[in-house]
């Protein structure tokens, strides 16, 4: 079988993963306007502390940029830092209006083992091409997520427009295009090993999107 690219190659080959991880229940439930405001407010604050250390796993991925890398695709990270700033920013401001106390939350299982894996990519050991494949997957599931409650027949409640289309709007699916095209170019020329690291973090990184998911959707 001819080999494709490796974005391609690896969302054919776990479809059943990457689709339970952007069809969840938590994200129907946004879509079909039946969700329950304790679950969006559980969402809300585990997702400010999950972006927290995000931005710290960014940062590194632009850190281990080869040296020699267009400076358009140094853009592409660099832009997403930035965005993230605004994206901190909102979700302080979203915080206020459905009264949450950001600084009181405590971390839930699934978001702590997600911030530590995202630690771990951090770690100096973890080539760029494997960090940046996880990264172009984290964002694709929210993006793809996110996309279907902004669809025509979609009766997402207006208190969430403003989140679904942070992460579902066209200008965001754009960014996953250019983050694919850069995992691919990395990708295209790593060794076999690093290729098959690339694919394990991936799959890990489906595993905990649907782990997250879960704990978003459940209500003590
Ligand atoms: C859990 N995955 C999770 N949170 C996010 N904010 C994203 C992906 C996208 O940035």
């Amino acid at each position: 079988m001819e080999a494709g690219s490796f974005t391609a190659d690896f969302l054919k080959q776990n479809h059943d993963l990457y689709s339970a991880a952007t069809n969840h229940s938590f994200i129907a439930s946004i879509r079909d306007g039946s969700i329950d405001a304790q679950n969006f407010k559980l969402w809300m604050e585990q997702d400010y502390h999950f972006v927290r250390e995000f931005v710290r796993f960014v940062a590194s991925v632009l850190v281990k940029m080869p040296r020699d890398s267009p400076e358009c695709d140094v853009d592409i990270i660099l832009g997403g830092i930035t965005a993230l700033e605004s994206e901190i920013t909102w979700f302080r401001k979203e915080a206020n209006f459905w009264q949450i106390f950001l600084e009181r939350v405590t971390l839930l299982q699934p978001n702590k083992d997600y911030c530590a894996f995202l630690k771990q990519l951090e770690g100096s050991d973890t080539p760029f091409t494997v960090a940046i494949s996880a990264f172009w997957l984290i964002e694709l599931v929210y993006c793809v997520s996110f996309m279907s409650c902004l669809e025509k027949d979609a009766k997402t409640p207006f208190e969430l427009i403003s989140t679904v289309k942070r992460w579902g709007s066209p200008e965001f699916h754009d960014y996953t295009l250019k983050l694919m095209k850069l995992v691919d170019k990395a990708l295209e020329n790593a060794s076999k090993d690093e290729q098959k690291q690339a694919h394990e973090a991936c799959v890990r990184v489906l595993e905990l999107e649907l782990k997250f998911w879960d704990m978003a959707g459940f209500v003590l």
